[in-house]
């Protein structure tokens, strides 16, 4: 695998892992703003980033279970309605250098900022399944596919240096409410390479292993993809399953994320001179879902107060409102007494009324996959 060719980046971001290149950027500019900024978005990759310089030569196949396979250009692409959906990707393992204090798990550690909010635009994937027949509300072809697999053209030592795939439900994916998108825009830009130029699946409400970047294929298959990233990896196990007692067969590959949100604007220990301290953060719900509550506690869980959550220019966020984007994170804001030396704990609850679990041990799992647990600072008074 060449490392020769990666794109510069970000000097804020800290690095997890060189390569492949995972960085994240510090808690304090995350939450700076609704619209994560490019060159600040989380990096996450399982192989060097491909070169792919002749865009008129650039095609996706688009096969598998259906009657006339087709190709289509970037030119093809552009053609359809364009779409510009605020969604946050987040990836299965943010968090998991916490999960792993509590017993080591396996993968590139990340604390509490593998997620980014940004505006995507592109094609629906609905829309280009219309061009093989595919309408709405298809679960199975006649040729009896049920799942779309997304191929990428680069290559990672997971899959023995094959390309990075992943799949989702046929009837997700011809849904047009599901927006799921085959971006070529991020931010109002043309998508960089980091982040999948020319073209990236994204997949709102999912983990972000399954929104594929650079993507080279889709096919219609029958069962879900057989990728080393869809069987043997972001699945969630108990935490009595470990590297010896394993059987991968048993367990779904993850698609949607748990309700999760943590601080931003302090550290795992802080120092504090005054009474009263900012608590910040962001908090988000997987398969659309929205955010009913954040729940901060300067009193190891005694007692609650409730943050403010805002997404879009401070204007004030309600789950139900029709103006908020139903993929996005809500960033919150609450000013806080800190009577003590203390812990500061947020937890969210969703619209479904989903909350946080209380502890990472209870839901350890040994790939370190969504840490959800109510996130907790360490806040001490200066004398
Ligand atoms: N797509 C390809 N082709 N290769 C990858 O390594 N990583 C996935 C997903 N898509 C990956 C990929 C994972 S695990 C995540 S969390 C997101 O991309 C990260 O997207 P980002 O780097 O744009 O933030
Ligand atoms: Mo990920």
């Amino acid at each position: 695998l060449d490392y020769s060719q990666e794109p510069p980046r970000h000097p804020c971001l800290k690095i997890n892992a060189k390569e492949p290149f995972n960085a994240e950027p510090p808690r304090d500019a995350l939450i700076s703003s609704y619209i994560t900024p490019t060159d600040l978005f989380y990096k996450r990759n399982h192989g060097p980033i491909p070169v792919v310089d002749d865009i008129k030569r650039y095609h996706v196949l688009i096969g598998g279970l259906i009657e006339n396979p087709i190709q289509l250009s970037m030119d093809d692409i552009r053609k359809l309605p364009k779409y510009d959906v605020t969604a946050t990707l987040q990836c299965a393992g943010n968090r998991r250098t916490a999960m792993s204090e509590v017993r080591k798990v396996k993968g590139v550690g990340w604390d509490v900022c593998a997620l980014g909010n940004a505006t995507w635009g592109g094609a629906k994937l609905s829309d280009v399944l219309k061009l093989v027949g595919l309408t709405q509300c298809t679960i199975v072809t006649p040729l009896g596919g049920r799942h779309v697999e997304f191929t990428s053209v680069d290559n990672c030592k997971e899959e023995k240096g094959g390309p990075y795939k992943a799949s989702i439900p046929l009837i997700q994916a011809t849904n047009p409410e599901a927006d799921v998108l085959l971006a070529y825009e991020m931010n109002g830009k043309i998508l960089n390479r980091d982040h999948g130029y020319p073209l990236r699946v994204v997949v709102p409400g999912v983990i972000g292993a399954r929104s594929v970047k650079w993507l080279d294929k889709i096919d219609i298959i029958k069962d879900e993809c057989q990728g080393f990233f869809m069987q043997k990896d972001y699945k969630m196990f108990p935490p009595t399953v470990n590297w010896d007692n394993i059987d991968w067969s048993t367990r779904k590959p993850q698609m949607d994320f748990p309700v999760q949100c943590a601080i931003c604007s302090l550290d795992d220990d802080n120092l504090v001179q005054v009474g009263k301290v900012v608590v910040g953060g962001y908090a988000v719900a997987g398969g659309g879902r929205g955010i009913e509550r954040v729940d901060i506690s300067v009193d190891g869980g005694k007692t609650w107060i409730e943050a403010d959550r805002y997404q879009k220019d401070n204007v004030p966020y309600a789950a139900d409102d029709i103006n908020s984007d139903k993929w996005a994170w809500v960033l919150f804001r609450a000013v806080v007494p800190v009577p003590r030396n203390t812990e500061i704990i947020a937890k969210a609850v969703d619209s479904a009324a989903n909350v946080q679990p209380e502890n990472v041990d209870d839901i350890w799992n040994l790939r370190g996959i969504l840490n959800t647990s109510w996130h907790r600072v360490r806040v001490r008074r200066s004398p």
